[in-house]
């Protein structure tokens, strides 16, 4: 065997995509959707599931660490279209000491599996006092404070426009109530102070969690134009009086759930029909 090819992550990856199309039966996916943090059932709406692997199935993939976090890999027939999404409910998160060819993992694998678009999707804390918990919000850009990159090498990539601008406008024509925000990742897994919640806000951002940066850059890399939704399920900490639990984050996830499979199912079709 040759251990060069079988190391290399896009070869995993491209493994990866064929075991999904052999188990699925379906060869071409059209688009990927990673669900985060309160989306486990956003893609209710979307269409029929065709198939539905347990993520550990799959090379490259792992069970899932975090309680509220799905571990599933279920093929779409996107309902009124020809077309399949691929629903990545198991995603790595930098905290999990796994490396970052783990967190890169799925994006890599949904664009071997044929997707050019990518929807990432997370929950996280909201830096403006407005957005409540269960509020939908776009990605406009993020910042990256985790020191990581998921790429290896001197693989130099642009990141200008990395939430893609025509998606962003896709998805407002969709919902025109929809808000745009900066996504600060950290590290995590504790959640941030509130001296460091006001840093993140005085460099430019609005949102904070723990996954999506990183998983940006890796599909952009790997070719993939991406739209991010973030679901405020907590102030972030300091914005409100309150203490950050785990709990309100799963509460409010549930709570947002309808509106959010109906928000997912309408911004997908709008993508696949542009
Ligand atoms: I859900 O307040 C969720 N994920 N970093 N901060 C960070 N990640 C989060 C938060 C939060 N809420």
């Amino acid at each position: 065997m040759d251990t060069a090819r079988a190391d290399d992550p896009l070869e995993v990856a491209d493994r990866s995509a064929r075991v999904i199309a052999e188990r699925s039966g379906i060869a071409h996916h059209d688009i990927a959707l990673v669900l985060g943090s309160g989306w486990g059932g956003a893609a209710a709406e979307l269409g029929k599931a065709v198939s539905e692997i347990p993520a550990e199935e799959i090379p490259g993939f792992s069970a899932p660490a975090v309680a509220g976090h799905g571990g599933r890999i279920t093929s779409i027939a996107v309902a009124g279209t020809e077309r399949h999404a691929l629903v990545l409910g198991a995603r790595t998160h930098f905290y999990e000491d796994r490396g970052v060819r783990a967190v890169a993992h799925a994006v890599r694998t949904a664009a071997a599996c044929g997707a050019s678009t990518v929807v990432l999707t997370n929950g996280c804390g909201g830096l403006r006092p407005e957005w409540a918990p269960g509020t939908p919000v776009l990605i406009s850009d993020h910042i990256n404070l985790t020191g990581a990159s998921p790429l290896e090498g001197a693989t130099f990539v642009d990141l200008t426009d990395l939430y893609s601008t025509r998606l962003r406008a896709l998805a407002r024509e969709v919902d025109p109530s929809l808000d745009e925000g900066v996504y600060v990742q950290f590290r995590g897994p504790h959640y941030e102070t509130p001296a460091e919640v006001q840093m993140a806000r005085r460099m430019g951002g609005d949102l904070v969690g723990m996954s999506t940066a990183l998983e940006a850059i890796a599909a952009r890399h790997a070719g993939l134009e991406i739209l991010g939704l973030s679901l405020v399920t907590n102030p972030a900490a300091g914005i409100s009086p309150t203490p950050l639990s785990h709990e309100e984050v799963l509460e409010a996830g549930r709570d947002a759930a309808p509106r959010l499979a109906t928000l997912l199912a309408a911004i997908t079709r709008r993508i696949l029909e542009d």
